[in-house]
């Protein structure tokens, strides 16, 4: 553990934390961002009617609309002055989101990410090669600061150049990778091409996160790469990568909860949830300086799990996230993620962890059309075992998913590679 008096607190100890840090967060942004005071005295409410942790679900939600009408700097709560770092989510359509961070936001952030390293294997000796994009983008200037503060030796390479990347990790002795999930099986496929094998790197863990991936794409990764792969969480609206993060035992990730409290609800109702239920993940931040967000709704759906963890850290798990309630396709009535299409192509095998969902409409019934790459070896083979694939995909989806889809097996290398987070899903009924 990176640090042992927080990551382990007791959680009586924790919730009094949490509480004292709440409060202080709602007066300030009561105080100083018209946005909550109007938002809160049109739900009747002041700082001083929250008396203890569950009275936060009477607090009204935060969404990205709010960011979006109080661009670029309306919600915060620090001067200008004060704000020593912009970050930016691009977003798919519209006005980017713009966060801010105090020196003292960027020192927390870097605890965070201290935390996260560490347990995903990280420590002085490690050599940290970081794929994640740097710029605006907070993957690779959030990963960064951490591997400095744990002492790792820091190579700061950006996505990109995949050959080069290749060479450098062999040449310098990485330890840790740290990129998207889908630029990980990327490398691993370059590595591959160039003749090499896990054994001609040092490479022993890696720290992935930014987009949504399955359990079996993690075996997929930890083969080919010889390593174990860590998920780790996070979102720019509250800080960056380090919300949450995997530790050693692979089941939930602790989350940051003396920064973040937690909350799971009904994406229909905004009912808190109990305990185990799986929703939408909403968070608090309780010592942001430069941007507080009050319940901001991720639209990210997992669950919490409050039993203790074998590693002995005491933070809450979430599990996994299986994807954003807004990437959530509903085709013809059934709801589907493509980390569970995912799911279903690695169980099956003989294709390659690279695939696209295409959906339309024809009339006025919706069409799903899978693509997904077949491996070398299955592509020169006859048709028929092609044939059989299809058909055993097809079968496959119907029945976990209940809904039909044309399967289409592609050559391998058609699909494209992606250096940050993967396009899976092709919408053509919005265009
Ligand atoms: O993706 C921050 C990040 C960088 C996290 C590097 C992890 C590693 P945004 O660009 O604002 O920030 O995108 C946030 O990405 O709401 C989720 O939908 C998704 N996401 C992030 N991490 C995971 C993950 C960064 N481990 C959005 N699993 C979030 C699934 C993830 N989805």
């Amino acid at each position: 553990m990176w640090n042992p008096e927080y990551e382990a607190m007791d959680r009586e100890e924790l919730q009094k934390l949490q509480y004292l840090r709440l409060k202080h967060t709602l007066e300030r942004v009561y105080q100083l961002v018209p946005h909550y005071r109007n938002s809160f005295k049109r739900a009747g409410l002041e700082p001083g009617d929250i008396r203890c942790l569950e009275d936060l679900a009477k607090l009204p939600f935060t969404v990205k609309d709010d960011l979006r009408d109080n661009y670029p700097y309306g919600l915060f709560a620090t001067r200008l002055g004060e704000v020593v770092r912009i970050h930016s989510s691009s977003g798919t359509t519209g006005i980017p989101t713009v966060v801010g961070y105090t020196r003292t936001d960027l020192e927390i952030w870097s605890e965070l990410m201290a935390r996260t390293l560490t347990a995903g294997g990280g420590g002085r000796d490690s050599v940290v090669h970081i794929a994640y994009g740097y710029g605006l983008f907070t993957g690779g200037l959030g990963v960064h600061y951490g591997a400095e503060k744990i002492g790792a030796t820091v190579v700061p390479i950006s996505g990109g150049q995949t050959r080069r990347q290749v060479r450098m990790m062999k040449d310098l002795g990485t330890t840790l990778l740290a990129c998207t999930p889908s630029y990980a099986l990327y490398i691993a496929e370059t590595m591959a091409e160039m003749g090499l094998t896990p054994g001609d790197l040092k490479l022993r863990s890696g720290i992935f996160g930014a987009e949504p991936w399955s359990e079996n794409m993690r075996h997929v990764i930890e083969e080919k790469l010889g390593i174990n792969a860590y998920d780790i969480y996070g979102l720019s609206e509250i800080i960056g990568p380090g919300v949450a993060y995997e530790c050693p035992a692979k089941n939930g990730l602790h989350f940051s909860e003396d920064h973040f409290m937690p909350e799971i609800i009904d994406p229909a109702t905004g009912e808190v949830l109990p305990e185990g239920a799986t929703g939408e993940l909403v968070i608090t931040t309780i010592t942001k300086e430069a941007l507080p967000l009050v319940r901001y709704r991720t639209r990210d759906i997992t669950s919490l799990n409050r039993q203790p963890c074998p590693c002995g850290r005491t933070h809450t798990r979430m599990a996994k996230v299986s994807g954003r309630s807004d990437d959530m396709l509903i085709i013809r009535g059934v709801n589907v993620f493509p980390s569970q299409v995912e799911s279903i192509l690695l169980e099956i095998g003989q294709t390659a962890p690279h695939y696209q969902l295409i959906v339309d409409r024809k009339g006025s019934l919706d069409t799903l059309e899978i693509w997904v790459e077949v491996s070398e070896q299955m592509f020169s083979d006859k048709v028929k075992g092609l044939e059989q694939l299809e058909k055993a995909i097809k079968t496959e989806i119907d029945n976990v998913l209940g809904v039909s889809a044309t399967i289409k097996l592609v050559e391998p290398k058609t699909i494209p590679r992606s250096e940050g987070k993967a396009q899976r899903v092709i919408d053509k009924r919005k265009l």
